[in-house]
C-alpha cells in the first residue's frame, strides 16, 4: 500500500492532520494500535484554545462542538483563602477558551474520517519507521496478525510520548530537553455538577487542587499527590474532604464542592519535554510524541493541534506550488510556539504547587507572584494571553 502522508498515531493530532489534508485534497493513511472505544474513552484534556476550535471548524468537526462546547470567558485563582478571577477579554482583545472534553474531539474526528476520509485503522501497531531520509519512507506495522508495510511520501509521527516514531531519527541527529516535577495528579470524574462556572486553580498550603467539569453534571477534579500514589489509598471521602480542604475560602467558611458519585480515579506524573528538530527528513514529529507539557496550563492538547495545523498548511504549500518551503520551517515554526508553552506550563506548575522540599521563603515567593496577578493587569494579561495562546492562522 502507498500514501502521500502515512501518520502514526490516531490521537488529537493524527486523527485532525488526517482531516485537514482530506479538506486539502491530500491523501493519508492512519495507523493506530488501540481499539476505537479505547481512544474515544481515553479521559484527558477538557480545554480548548480559540486557535483549536478554529481549526476543528475548519476541518468539519464544530457541530457538537458549537452545540455543547461551553465558552470560558475567564478563570479563578484561589490562593491565602481568597478568590480572584482572571477574565480574558478584556486581557486579550476578546479570546475566550472552550471546556469540550478531548474524548468529544476525538468521537467526533472519527466519525468523520471513518464516513468520508481516507483509511483509519485501529488495531494496527506500527512497530517501525524506515528509510526516512530517502523519498520512500516505509511504515512496518502489525495489522489482524499480519506484519504489513506502508511506504509513503511522508511520515508523521503523532504516537505520543511513547511512541516509535521519535526513533527513527538517528539518536546523533536529536536532543531531548526534559524536566519531571516532584509531584503528581489524583485525577477523579464525578457525578456532581460543577461547583462554580469556571476552572478554579487553587494554591494551597495542603498543595494544589483544580476544578474542572466535563458539563453541567459532571465535574473533573485533580489534587496534587506525590509521586507513586496509588489511587487506592484516597477513599472517596478522603478526596471530597482534601478538595474542599485545599479550596476553603476564609471568607465564606461554609463553601463546599458539590459531591457525587465518582466514576473514575488515576494518577498522572507531570513531565515537560520537549525533542528537537521536530523533523528529520521525510519524517515530521507532532504533537506529545514531540513534546510534553504538565497538564497544569491546559497547553498539550492544544500545542499538537497547532502542530498539525502548520504542517497540514505545508503540505498544501507544497501540493499546490511544489514549494517544500514550509516543510523546512516546520519544526522552527513550531518549536518557537511549543518553547513559550513549555514556559507557561512550567510557570503555572511551580507557582502553583507545593514542592515537597520547599522553603517557606518559596511559599512566599509564590504568594507574591499570585498577588502581583491579582493586582496588576499587565501580570494578569501575561497570564491570560498564554492561557488563551498565541493566536494562528487556521485557513489551509
Ligand atoms: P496522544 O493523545 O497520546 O495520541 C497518540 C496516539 O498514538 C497511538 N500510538 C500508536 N499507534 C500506532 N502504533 C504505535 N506504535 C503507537 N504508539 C502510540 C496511541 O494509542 C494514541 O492513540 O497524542 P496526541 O495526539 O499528540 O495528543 C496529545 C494530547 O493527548 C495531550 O497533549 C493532552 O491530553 C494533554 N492534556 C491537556 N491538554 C490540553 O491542551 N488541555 C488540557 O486541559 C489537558 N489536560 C492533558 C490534560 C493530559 C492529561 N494526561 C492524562 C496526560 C489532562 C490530563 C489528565
Ligand atoms: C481538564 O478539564 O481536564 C483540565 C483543565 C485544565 C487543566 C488541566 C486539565 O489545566
Amino acid at each position: 500500500m502507498h500514501t502521500t502522508v502515512g501518520i502514526v498515531g490516531g490521537g488529537p493530532a493524527g486523527l485532525l492532520l488526517a482531516r485537514l489534508l482530506h479538506g486539502a485534497g491530500i491523501d493519508s493513511v492512519v495507523l493506530e494500535s488501540r481499539d476505537r472505544a479505547y481512544v474515544e474513552q481515553r479521559q484527558r484534556a477538557g480545554i480548548l484554545e480559540q486557535a483549536t476550535v478554529d481549526a476543528l471548524r475548519a476541518a468539519g468537526a464544530g457541530a457538537r462542538l458549537d452545540a455543547e462546547g461551553i465558552p470560558h470567558d475567564g478563570i479563578e485563582l484561589r490562593f491565602g483563602g481568597r478568590a480572584h478571577r482572571v477574565d480574558f477579554p478584556s486581557l486579550t482583545d476578546g479570546r475566550r477558551v472552550w471546556v469540550y472534553a478531548q474524548t468529544e474531539v476525538v468521537k467526533d474526528l472519527i466519525a468523520l474520517q471513518l464516513a468520508d476520509g481516507g483509511p483509519l485503522s485501529f488495531g494496527a501497531e506500527v512497530r517501525s519507521v524506515e528509510g526516512v531520509d530517502t523519498d520512500h519512507p516505509v511504515i512496518r506495522y502489525l495489522h489482524e496478525g499480519r506484519e504489513k508495510t506502508l511506504t509513503c511520501d511522508y511520515v508523521v509521527g503523532c504516537d505520543g510520548f511513547h511512541g516509535v516514531a521519535r526513533t527513527a531519527v538517528p539518536e546523533r541527529e536529536r536532543t531531548t530537553y526534559e524536566r519531571t516535577y516532584p509531584y503528581s495528579w489524583l485525577g477523579i470524574l464525578a457525578e456532581a455538577p460543577p461547583v462554580y462556572e469556571e476552572l478554579i486553580y487553587a494554591h494551597s498550603e495542603r498543595g494544589f487542587a483544580l476544578a474542572s467539569m466535563r458539563s453541567p453534571a459532571v465535574s473533573r477534579l485533580y489534587l496534587q499527590v506525590e509521586n507513586g500514589t496509588d489511587p487506592a489509598d484516597w477513599s472517596d471521602e478522603r478526596i471530597w474532604d482534601e478538595l474542599d480542604a485545599r479550596f476553603a475560602l476564609a471568607d465564606a467558611p461554609e463553601w463546599r464542592l458539590k459531591r457525587g458519585r465518582i466514576t473514575q480515579k488515576s494518577v498522572l506524573p507531570m513531565r515537560s519535554s520537549v525533542t528537537e528538530p521536530m523533523r528529520y527528513g521525510r519524517l515530521f514529529l507532532a504533537g506529545d510524541a514531540a513534546h510534553i507539557v504538565p497538564p497544569t496550563g491546559a497547553k498539550g492538547l492544544n500545542l499538537a493541534a497547532a502542530d498539525v495545523i502548520v504542517l497540514a498548511r505545508a503540505f498544501a504549500h507544497r501540493a499546490t506550488t511544489g514549494s517544500t518551503e514550509l516543510l523546512d520551517a516546520y519544526s522552527d515554526t513550531c518549536l518557537r510556539r511549543v518553547w513559550r508553552a513549555e514556559h507557561f506550563s512550567s510557570f503555572m506548575t511551580t507557582t502553583l504547587h507545593s514542592a515537597p522540599e520547599r522553603s517557606g521563603f518559596d511559599t512566599r515567593l509564590q504568594l507574591s507572584q499570585l498577588e502581583r496577578i491579582a493586582d496588576s493587569p499587565h501580570a494578569a494579561a501575561e497570564l491570560a494571553q498564554n492561557y488563551v495562546g498565541l493566536p494562528i492562522d487556521t485557513t489551509i
